[in-house]
């Protein structure tokens, strides 16, 4: 058995039935052995940050723990994404998507594997993530700096509460 580990992950949608796609996920996620989700963040409705013209984000996070690796977390929330439709290769470059599932965070881990970088590397600059993982876990730690999330600025951007 793995290490017991507590890790964000980070849901968007911005295509079709947004917010069916992220229920879907967190569904599915909860449904995974060897992971229990501890906790579902509020929705928010998110411009798009990067790419091509498409349309606004809901984007939000769940907590997870469980005895599991980061790379199985990770093979995990690739699998739901498939399983829930998404095309790969994508299409386009932060181009539109059914569903988008990123392991942000894992509580003091810092990994730097080919397919496979936590915390997440645009995590820091991203209301959008920053905000539904403070939801969660209101003291996180960047465990790269040592760093507060919620010292940072994006971390106080303003951002839209969806519905
Ligand atoms: N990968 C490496 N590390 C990770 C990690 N920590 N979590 C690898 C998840 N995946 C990780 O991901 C490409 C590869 O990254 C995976 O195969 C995995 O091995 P992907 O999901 O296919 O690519 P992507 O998501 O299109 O690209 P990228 O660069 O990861 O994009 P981001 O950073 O996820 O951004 N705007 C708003 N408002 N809301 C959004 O949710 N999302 C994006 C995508 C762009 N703009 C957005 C949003
Ligand atoms: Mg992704």
């Amino acid at each position: 058995m793995g290490e017991l580990i507590r890790a964000v992950i980070g849901l968007g949608s911005n295509l079709g039935d947004r917010a069916l796609h992220i229920e879907q996920g967190i569904g599915a996620l909860r449904r995974t052995p060897g992971i229990v989700v501890m906790g579902c963040s509020p929705l928010y409705e998110t411009p798009p940050f990067g790419g091509p013209p498409q349309g606004d984000y809901l984007n939000g996070a769940v907590l997870i723990e469980g005895r599991i690796s980061p790379r199985q977390l990770l093979e995990t929330v690739l699998l739901i994404e498939k399983g829930l439709g998404r095309i790969r290769p994508d299409p386009v470059r932060w181009g539109p998507r059914t569903l988008d599932m990123d392991v942000l965070w894992i509580e003091g881990m810092v990994l730097e594997e080919p397919g496979l970088v936590v915390p997440h590397p645009r995590l820091r600059e991203r209301p959008f993530a920053l905000r539904p993982l403070l939801d969660l876990v209101v003291n996180a730690v960047d465990p790269v700096s040592g760093d507060l999330y919620s010292s940072m600025a994006a971390a106080r951007a303003p951002i839209a509460r969806w519905p």
